[in-house]
């Protein structure tokens, strides 16, 4: 065989080889909010007395193009627990493994336990729905992943399962990925996994917080231990509020803090004003539970109610209209929450001149 021939005949083997080069099949989740006002409720529990729950239904499926698939790999991690791997398909049928840093299988719970495969929060919402400081936090650390059902809310990037049979959309047998307490759990492509809001810890704990309407925002995969088709769309976030009719226990204030009238006498003197000033000149505050107000100036961790000085918006820092309003109050001698004023004050207080 002439040598042109042999070479050409290998760099069309080769060509071959390259179209058919074998490419990973990845899962794709994401948290789908609650569908209807009625998948809220804002209670309490009997396993948490004194608590209150902003509590949501949600649904988490995969919409990628393989199924997702969690397996412990038989590593002791310690605590009973061992290392859980997810199994990845790939075009050709076969699958490789990668093992995760945040899964742990949990022989104790029968549970996968992890601390990024499901994230709440709770945040001030800005204007024009802007997305402020996080004020609360939840956690679903012991789960059950399971295909519950088939994804119905019928999102335009869904593939078609019946085009996936051989991608794992439906697998062959005509089975559905379900978790079998045995240290496999997981997704197919197109189904989903529904948390109910009566499930413990498919909430955000809200005792104290204000009245009012906030973002509840949910993250899937927040550690990013998973590897997925799109990366980029596991937070989502929807509206709810707390008012009148949403306080079962009364557990939640009727009245705000407000944090600069430290000795809560309805009128803030010379003392208490300073602290505010303090905060308005370090430009930043942080929560901390060890000072007299619960904040400190300078940069740290904002997750907790925001100054009440800080409402406009209450974005982490007093700014000089915030502290005029303040020096406004302490001028008039005392002031009252009012929040039902008509017209409406811009923070919700009235100055009290009688004080
Ligand atoms: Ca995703
Ligand atoms: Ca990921
Ligand atoms: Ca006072
Ligand atoms: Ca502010």
């Amino acid at each position: 065989m002439p040598f042109r021939r042999i070479l050409l005949i290998t760099l069309l083997s080769l060509s071959t080889m390259a179209s058919a080069q074998v490419t990973d099949l990845l899962p794709d989740v994401l948290f789908y909010g609650p569908a209807s006002e009625g998948d809220n409720d804002i209670g309490t529990h009997l396993n948490h007395p004194g608590r209150v729950f902003f509590k949501f239904r949600t649904s988490i499926p995969d919409i990628g193009m393989g199924e997702f698939r969690i397996v412990k790999n038989g590593q002791d991690a310690g605590n009973n627990q061992e290392y859980v791997d997810q199994i990845i398909q790939r075009s050709d049928g076969s699958t490789r493994a990668r093992t995760l840093s945040d899964f742990r299988w949990d022989n104790a719970t029968a549970k996968m336990q992890t601390l990024g495969w499901a994230n709440y929060r709770v945040r001030i919402i800005l204007p024009g729905d802007g997305v402020g400081p996080i004020i609360r936090e939840g956690l679903k650390e012991y789960v059950n992943i399971t295909s519950t059902q088939l994804h119905s809310d019928n999102p335009p990037e869904l593939p078609d399962c019946t085009q996936q049979i051989t991608q794992g959309c439906i697998p062959p047998s005509g089975e559905r990925l379900n978790s079998n307490h045995n240290g496999l759990q997981g997704l197919s492509v197109g189904y989903t996994d529904i948390y109910s809001k009566n499930l413990e810890f498919q909430w955000v704990d809200i005792t104290g917080l204000h009245w009012g309407t906030y973002w509840c925002e949910m993250e899937s995969d927040s550690l990013n231990d998973i590897l997925e088709s799109d990366e980029t769309n596991n937070v989502t976030r929807f509206k709810f509020t707390i008012d009148a009719t949403s306080d079962p226990g009364g557990l939640l204030p009727d009245t705000p803090t407000f944090h600069a009238d430290q000795d809560g006498n309805n009128s803030v003197d010379f003392t208490e004003i300073l602290r505010v000033i303090q905060l308005f000149n370090s430009g930043e505050y942080y929560c901390d539970e060890s000072t007299e107000d619960g904040f400190a100036p300078g940069t740290g961790d904002q997750v907790c109610t925001p100054h009440a000085s800080d409402y406009d918006p209450p974005d982490g820092h007093i700014s000089l209209s915030e502290i005029l309003r303040l020096i406004q109050i302490y001028n008039a001698g005392g002031y009252t929450y009012c929040p039902a004023a008509d017209p409406a004050t811009e923070d919700g207080y009235c100055l009290d001149f009688a004080k």
